[in-house]
């Protein structure tokens, strides 16, 4: 088993970011244990308020989201950040070079079942001379981004990382308290027979999506030729291990269930991070009619479609979206 290297990643990392990346691990460890404890630490249940999403916050949500908040800006190393439980950015050390954009806990609908849920986190450069309390610096493409990763907690706890090299994958040895090296470049795999998407929302999507899924359902009597597998594990950062781990089609699509919210996923902290690491994984990140980290961001909880995973899957799926 190979141990962490002393400075995380070479890939002509500075120090700085080297040790922003151990700052975030340094909380996700914290988070890893919280989510372990379940019942016994009295962290299940939700609170009795609702996060600029409009979302009912887990009392998790806020605990991880507080322990990430608190040690980067504590830490120096960033000069603000922007997270799904925050309404607007914070702002951090006007001289650092790096700002951050999270989701401390991805899927956390899921934390009260005892499933997946997880930490995915955006780094990106601040502009030069920029003020730490100006939202729009933020507001940078997906390919801007120095580097991407999620933290999963499930049996194991795993990290995906990419500083634009190649994705590689970690597990946290609990007893150390280090995450090791246990796969130096992720790929996922060209093909795929095993699409992830919610179904209950079929009546509600676009007609390109509702051909694709139709023509999936119809297996090998269809126009497909072949029958595929479906999974749905309701965190983004579970189904997207799946497909860097085995392949696979991951898509939340847009749809008219809510006129106001015709899209789920965030760019900033959910698409953006995850389209790095599925790319450099060698698979494919698309809005159905746009590369995800080509978009110009407008606003930090920006929403957008998502079509991710295996390249001849993703691009089978865009050709109904021509
Ligand atoms: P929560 O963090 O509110 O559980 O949402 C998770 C998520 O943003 C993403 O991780 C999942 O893929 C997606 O929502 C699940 O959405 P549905 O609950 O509509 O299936």
């Amino acid at each position: 088993m190979r141990r962490l290297p002393p400075v995380l990643l070479k890939d002509g990392c500075s120090h700085d970011l080297i040790s922003l990346i151990r700052t975030i691990l340094a909380a996700c460890k914290e988070i890893s244990f919280r989510v372990g404890q379940g019942a016994l630490s009295g962290v299940l249940g939700s609170t009795l308020d609702e996060n600029i999403q409009g979302e009912t916050q887990k009392k998790l949500d806020v605990l991880s989201n507080q322990l990430l908040k608190d040690i980067l800006l504590e830490s120096g190393y960033v000069k603000a950040i922007a997270s799904e439980e925050e309404p607007g950015t914070v702002a951090g050390n006007p001289d650092a070079e790096y700002i951050v954009a999270f989701d401390p806990l991805d899927g956390s609908s899921n934390i009260d079942i005892n499933s997946l849920v997880g930490t995915i986190f955006s780094i990106m450069r601040a502009p030069k001379d920029s003020d730490p309390a100006d939202p729009n610096i933020f507001l940078q493409k997906g390919d801007q981004q120095v580097a991407a990763g999620y933290v999963l907690y499930g049996p194991s706890t795993m990290l995906a990382l990419t500083t634009g090299q190649g994705t590689r994958i970690f597990t946290l040895d609990k007893t150390q308290g280090t995450f090791l090296l246990t796969q130096d470049f992720a790929k996922v795999p060209e093909q795929t027979k095993e699409f992830a998407i919610n179904t209950s929302n079929q009546r509600h999507w676009q007609p390109a999506m509702q051909n694709y899924i139709s023509d999936l359902l119809a297996g090998e009597t269809g126009p497909r030729g072949r029958n595929f597998n479906m999974r749905w594990i309701a965190a983004m950062v579970g189904d997207v291990h799946r497909v860097l781990s085995r392949g696979g089609l991951f898509t939340y699509p847009q749809d008219t269930k809510n006129p106001e919210k015709p899209y789920k996923l965030r760019l900033l902290y959910e698409a953006n991070p995850m389209a790095m690491l599925i790319e450099q994984a060698g698979g494919l990140a698309s809005t159905g009619y746009e590369r995800i980290m080509d978009i110009e961001p407008e606003q930090i909880h920006q929403r957008v479609a998502v079509i991710l995973g295996s390249k001849e899957e993703v691009e089978a799926c865009l050709s109904y979206h021509k």
